[in-house]
C-alpha cells in the first residue's frame, strides 16, 4: 500500500486525563517497527472497562491515552520480521497477547501471558516509545492495541488473522465482551449440563455469560441486575429467570439460596463491585459452588468477607478474557460465528459513527445499551 512505511493522519478518540470526556483528534499515527503491525480499524465495541479508563479506575493507565480493545479490522503494513500476517488481512488485535513463549503461555492451563499489562506495562509499544502524537504531544497506547483510533499500531503477538468472510462490524465483539463472558462460563466456571447459575451484571459481557451457561445447557440461569429494562434480552438469550435486589427487603444472596434451596452451582460477578462479588461467593451451594469473578474490581480495593464461605467449600476464581488462549481461540471463535454456532449479534444494540462516540458512552451510562459498536 502507498502508505506503507509513511507517517499516516487519522481521527482517534482521545482521553487527555482522568475524568475528562474523550475528545476526538487528529492523531499522526508512525509505521510499524519490527514486529509490529499498523491495522486500520474498520469497528470497534465499547467496552465498560474503556469507562473505567475514562474515570481512572483501570490500572497501570497513563494518560494522554487512546482507549479502545474491542476491535477489528485490516492489516495496513507489517515491520520487519513479522510473518504471521500481511496487509490486506482480516484481524482482530488482542486485548491479552500470547507470546507463545513465556512460562505461561508454555502452560496449557492459563492465557495469562506473561507479557499482559499486569506483568509488562502496555501504554507504550515493547521498545518502550509510541507510534501516535497529537498536537506535538505522545499520546499511549492503551493495552497495545487502541482501538479507538482509525489506524493502530500493535505488536504482532497482539493480533490474529480471522476468515477474510467474517463480517468486522460484528465478530469486533470477540476481542472482548463476547469473548470474555462466553469463556468464563464454558473455560473458567466449565459450567455442567443440569446445573444453576447466577449472573450478576446483565452488560455485554454478562449476557454473554448467560450464552456460555445455555450453550453448556445449564437447566436454570438467573439473571441479576438493578436495570430492569436489561431482562428482555436476558430471558432472550437464556436466562430462566431475571431479579432485580432492589425489589426485594433480604440481601439478594438469601433470595437465591432460598430459591435455589441451597445456592446456585455457579455465580458469576460481571458487575466490577465488590458488594456483588461478595453476594455472588454468598449464593454459592455449600462445599461445591464455583464464583466467577469477571467484573474488574475498583483500583486499590481490598475484598472483605467470612472466610467461611470458602472453609466450607466454595471456590471463589478469577477470569481474564474468558480463559481463551486469545490467538489459538479467537479465529476459531470466528468459525463457530460463521457457522452461526451461537448468535453474539443480538448483543449489538447500536451501531453509529466513530465520530458519535461520546454519545455511545451516554448510552450506556444510561443504561439504554448493550453493545454499541463504532464503524470508521
Ligand atoms: P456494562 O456496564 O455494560 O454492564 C454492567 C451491568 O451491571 C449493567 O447492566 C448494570 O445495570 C449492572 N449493575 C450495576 N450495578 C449492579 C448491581 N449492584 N447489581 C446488579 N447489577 C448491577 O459493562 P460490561 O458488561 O461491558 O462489563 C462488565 C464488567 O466486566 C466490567 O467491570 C468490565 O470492566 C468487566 C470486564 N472484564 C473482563 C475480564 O477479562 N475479566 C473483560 C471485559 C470486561
Ligand atoms: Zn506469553
Ligand atoms: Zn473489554
Amino acid at each position: 500500500m502507498d502508505t506503507a512505511g509513511k507517517v499516516i493522519k487519522c481521527k482517534a478518540a482521545v482521553a487527555w486525563e482522568v475524568g475528562k470526556p474523550l475528545s476526538i483528534e487528529e492523531v499522526e499515527v508512525a509505521p510499524p517497527k519490527s514486529h509490529e503491525v499498523r491495522v486500520k480499524i474498520i469497528a470497534t465495541g465499547i467496552c465498560g472497562t474503556d469507562d473505567h479508563v475514562l474515570t481512572g479506575s483501570f490500572p497501570k493507565v497513563n494518560y494522554p491515552v487512546i482507549p479502545g480493545h474491542e476491535g477489528a479490522g485490516i492489516v495496513e503494513s507489517v515491520g520487519e520480521g513479522v510473518t504471521c500476517l500481511k496487509p490486506g488481512d482480516k484481524v482482530i488485535p488482542l486485548c491479552l497477547p500470547q507470546c507463545g513463549e513465556c512460562s505461561s503461555c508454555l502452560k496449557s492451563n492459563t492465557n495469562c501471558c506473561l507479557k499482559t499489562h499486569l506483568c509488562e506495562p502496555q501504554n507504550l509499544m515493547p521498545d518502550k516509545t509510541s507510534r501516535f502524537t497529537c498536537k506535538g504531544k505522545q499520546i499511549h497506547h492503551f493495552l497495545w492495541i487502541s482501538t479507538f483510533s482509525e489506524y493502530t499500531v500493535m505488536p504482532d503477538s497482539t493480533v490474529v488473522k480471522i476468515d477474510d468472510a467474517a463480517p468486522l462490524d460484528k465478530v469486533c465483539l470477540f476481542g472482548c465482551g463476547f469473548s470474555t463472558g462466553y469463556g468464563a462460563a464454558l473455560n473458567t466456571a466449565q459450567v455442567m449440563p443440569g446445573s444453576t447459575c447466577a449472573v450478576f451484571g446483565l452488560g455485554g459481557v454478562g449476557l454473554s455469560v448467560v450464552m456460555g451457561c445455555k450453550a453448556a445447557r445449564a437447566s436454570r440461569i438467573i439473571g441479576i441486575d438493578i436495570n430492569k429494562e436489561k431482562f428482555i434480552k436476558a430471558k432472550e438469550l437464556g436466562a430462566t429467570e431475571c431479579l432485580d435486589p432492589q425489589d426485594y427487603k433480604k440481601p439478594i444472596q438469601e433470595v437465591l439460596v432460598e430459591m435455589t434451596g441451597h445456592g446456585v452451582d455457579y455465580a458469576f460477578e460481571v458487575v466490577g463491585c465488590l458488594d456483588t462479588l461478595t453476594a455472588a461467593l454468598a449464593s454459592c451451594h455449600l462445599g461445591c459452588g464455583v464464583c466467577v469473578m469477571v467484573g474488574v474490581p475498583p483500583l486499590g480495593s481490598q475484598l472483605s468477607f467470612d472466610p467461611m464461605l470458602l472453609f466450607t467449600g466454595r471456590t471463589l476464581k478469577g477470569c481474564f478474557i474468558g480463559g481463551w488462549k486469545m490467538k489459538d481461540s479467537i479465529p476459531q471463535l470466528v468459525s463457530s460465528y460463521m457457522a452461526k454456532k451461537f448468535n453474539s449479534d443480538a448483543l449489538i444494540t447500536h451501531t453509529l459513527p466513530f465520530s458519535q462516540i461520546s454519545e455511545g458512552f451516554s448510552l450506556l451510562h444510561a443504561g439504554k445499551s448493550i453493545r454499541i459498536v463504532l464503524v470508521f
